[in-house]
């Protein structure tokens, strides 16, 4: 990682203002994370900006940035429109947790600043940022909140404890409470946070979910099909709905006993549905995803479709499952 991290201090030397976007409907991995590079950069005396977000979703970050301000923590949030009317001379984009040009905070932004470097952990399908100047993809890192970490760790900067919970709110989520895709590097980087403050009763809090949500995530639950024998999916209403949320359903329905592949369907953004697939390790849920143009790992795979409705996702995904598995 050592490189990695050299690579963009030398990148962010190299520039004049610093802008750092997420994905649109960011969670607290995706902002979180923008937060602690946000810091970073300012500890290089660089001018940073965060790209704010149009459309919030998570109540958990909402809290999380209203404490963050009530302790008289700020960061300098500018939109899409102020970004573009700055008439920087020399900026720095930095995309945080998605790789594709469809997902992110602002496609203008995204088309009006030349120099990006692209930070993601997910696996890659539809488009990718392609004209990045230096890209760090990597399936193996359970969020980008564990490459932030490391990050911090990697130039022994202090920040405050109240970011470090944010950071550590948005491992939880990406992993499920580390139950997914966490590996003795994700507990390392978790026990950094937990030692430079990361408080972790406030990190319950934060996420501690509305009960109406959690209800709602019951009755999509109770609403799953029984597709074959030890697969179920299920499908989500059609609201546009957070990556994290998507994921959750599919491993909940995992969790069920005798329950052998799993597949939860929602919508992502106005244009595009997502599939989120979970499996124990017999059914190769990577290439069931494949066929939606989508991808990952034996056990934990994605996709994501355009221009179609949720209902019709889930239509095409029943018959593609009963094809592939037989
Ligand atoms: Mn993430």
């Amino acid at each position: 990682m050592r490189d990695v991290f050299e690579k963009i201090n030398e990148n962010i030397k190299k520039h004049d203002e610093i802008i750092i976007m997420t994905h649109a409907r960011p969670d607290l991995d995706g902002m979180g994370s923008a937060l602690v590079l946000y810091k970073i950069v300012k500890s290089m005396n660089k001018p940073c900006y965060i790209v704010s977000p149009k459309e919030k979703i998570y109540r958990s970050l909402d809290k999380a940035m209203n404490l963050l301000y009530k302790n008289d923590i700020k960061f300098n949030l500018k939109t899409a429109d102020e970004i573009i009317n700055s008439k920087f001379s020399n900026p720095l984009l930095f995309v945080l947790d998605t790789q594709k040009p469809e997902l992110v905070e602002s496609e203008r932004v995204l088309e009006y600043i030349k120099d990006k470097i692209v930070i993601d952990h997910h696996i890659g399908t539809l488009d990718t940022i392609d004209d990045a100047i230096y890209k760090y993809d990597d399936a193996n890192k359970s969020s980008i909140a564990e490459v932030m970490a490391e990050y911090l760790k990697f130039l022994d900067l202090k920040i405050e404890s109240l970011i470090m919970t944010v950071l550590f709110a948005g491992m939880v989520v990406d992993t499920s409470s580390f139950s997914i895709k966490t590996t003795a590097h994700t507990f390392d980087m978790a026990a950094f946070l937990a030692k430079n403050g990361a408080d972790f009763v406030l990190m319950q809090e934060l996420l501690k979910e509305p009960k109406e949500e959690m209800t709602q995530r019951y009755v999509y639950i109770n609403n799953s099909e029984e597709v074959l024998k030890d697969v179920l999916i299920c499908k989500m209403d059609d609201k546009v709905h957070g990556n994290v949320d998507i994921a959750l359903l599919a491993k909940e329905l995992l969790k069920f006993e005798d329950v052998k592949a799993s597949f939860a369907v929602g919508k992502l953004s106005h244009k595009i549905v997502g599939i989120s697939a979970r499996s124990m390790g017999e059914i190769n849920v990577g290439e069931i995803m494949e066929k939606f143009g989508g991808g990952g790992h034996l056990t934990d795979a994605a996709a994501q479709i355009k221009d179609k409705t949720v209902d019709e996702v889930y239509t095409m995904l029943k018959n593609t499952i009963k094809d592939v598995i037989k």
